[in-house]
């Protein structure tokens, strides 16, 4: 029997990184498409939010972070786990982890998706929202050129780590469809660990057709 459920969805972008724990780990869980599951879906987690993990004694766990860190876990494995998660022991290190991990789901996710939704037809263009999203990015970009011009991975200069996963996630909605050439090349440490992250063993098979945006799209 599964150790549980994960619900998903190839449309968003949260779920990236616990299916791709699910499958390069060979983990014991049933992951399950949200949209052709609409109906257990709603009656297990009202939320309706994704990333959702339920285990066969009815335990729920959503919120990516918890999702992720429950399926490093299921590894049983303490040193990847420590590599992953980083240790409880080491105060400064877990602070980052836990950091960089929360900026990636919430402010630079949301500034994501109110940037990029627009260019992909997911939502109308509304000039000033792009615009408010775009700043706010661009501050963001800035954050993470500096940290990753001084150091390999957000973390460390030696492993990827969950800060790294859960950050890259919500990074390739952007390099899928508005980063282009011009942008990549401007900001050279984020591109170079972008790549790093995509060739890694743990999300390679994920994005094994991903394709850079060549530029903008145009405004429509
Ligand atoms: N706080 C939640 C947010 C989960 C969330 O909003 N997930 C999005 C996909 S990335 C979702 O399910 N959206 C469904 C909707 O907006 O209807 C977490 O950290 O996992």
């Amino acid at each position: 029997m599964a150790q549980g459920t994960l619900y998903w969805s190839d449309r968003y972008v949260r779920p990236i990184i616990p299916r791709a724990l699910i499958e390069h780990f060979q983990l014991n869980f049933k992951v399950v498409d949200i949209f052709e599951n609409e109906g257990k879906f709603s009656n297990e987690f009202p939320l309706l939010r994704s990333p959702s993990l339920i285990t066969p004694d009815g335990t729920q766990i959503t919120e990516a972070m918890a999702v992720n860190y429950y399926l490093i876990k299921q590894l049983h494995d303490p040193q990847l786990e420590k590599q992953l998660l980083g240790s409880f022991d080491d105060v400064e290190t877990y602070a980052q982890m836990l950091r960089w991990q929360s900026l990636a789901n919430t402010d630079f996710h949301d500034q994501m998706a109110n940037y990029v939704k627009p260019y992909v037809g997911m939502v109308p263009f509304d000039d000033i929202a792009v615009q408010k999203a775009w700043k706010n990015l661009e501050t963001m970009f800035d954050v993470y050129e500096n940290i990753l011009k001084k150091q390999h991975y957000l973390i460390n200069d030696t492993h990827i780590t969950l800060a790294d996963l859960m950050t890259f996630a919500p990074l390739t909605f952007g390099m899928r469809n508005v980063l282009g050439d011009e942008w990549r090349a401007h900001h050279p440490n984020i591109t170079r660990w972008f790549i790093d992250i995509l060739q890694s063993p743990i999300v390679k098979n994920s994005f094994k057709d991903f394709q850079f945006a060549a530029k903008e799209p145009a405004r429509p």
